[in-house]
């Protein structure tokens, strides 16, 4: 039996753009990513994307306007954790992307995204946000630098 445990990660995209922010500390630190993290317990899903993508790089989206692009489990080699990871994208959004303790805000181009430092298995999903596909992927760890398995499987509609 896995413990889930649920997290949000919102990708702000322009039309040959994606921003992406540096993690500055704790999980995942000192890579590239989308904008997220834990869902509190008495709030939704979509209220902890627009509320974690506010304080990471204070960018104000509506909840309406963040489409749920893709759904991505997360497990470990050894440990009862899997991370539930529900990831949204928007082209609509207030502000400009500033520095927080947390990320550090870069506008890549789609064609220039930093895999190398990335988490492994965003270079392969990557192609069905960039292609505005939706998707279910589970990837499975061992450590936080080898994937055992993976699959990914495209959604019609999510
Ligand atoms: P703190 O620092 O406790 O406030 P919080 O911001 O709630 O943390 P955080 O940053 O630890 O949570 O959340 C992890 C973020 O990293 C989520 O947006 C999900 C994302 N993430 C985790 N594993 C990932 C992976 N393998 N590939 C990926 N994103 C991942 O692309
Ligand atoms: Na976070
Ligand atoms: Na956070």
């Amino acid at each position: 039996m896995y413990v889930k445990k649920l997290f949000t990660l919102v990708f702000i995209q322009k039309e040959n753009q994606i921003l992406l922010g540096l993690k500055k500390r704790g999980f995942g630190m000192n890579k590239w990513n989308g904008f997220g993290g834990k869902v509190e317990p008495n709030e939704t899903i979509i209220d902890a994307a627009v509320r974690e993508l506010k304080e990471e790089c204070c960018l104000i989206v509506k909840p309406g306007d963040l489409k749920n692009i893709a759904h991505i489990e997360f497990t470990f080699e050894g440990q009862p954790t899997l991370m539930d990871v529900r990831v949204f994208s928007t082209n609509i959004f207030e502000g400009t992307p500033q520095e927080t303790e947390e990320m550090k805000p870069k506008w890549y181009d789609n064609d220039g995204v930093p895999f190398e430092d990335m988490w492994l298995d965003d270079k392969l999903w990557f192609p069905y946000l960039l292609q505005g596909k939706s998707f279910f992927g589970h990837f499975h760890y061992e450590g936080f630098d080898k994937i055992l398995n993976y699959k990914i499987e495209e959604q019609v509609s999510m």
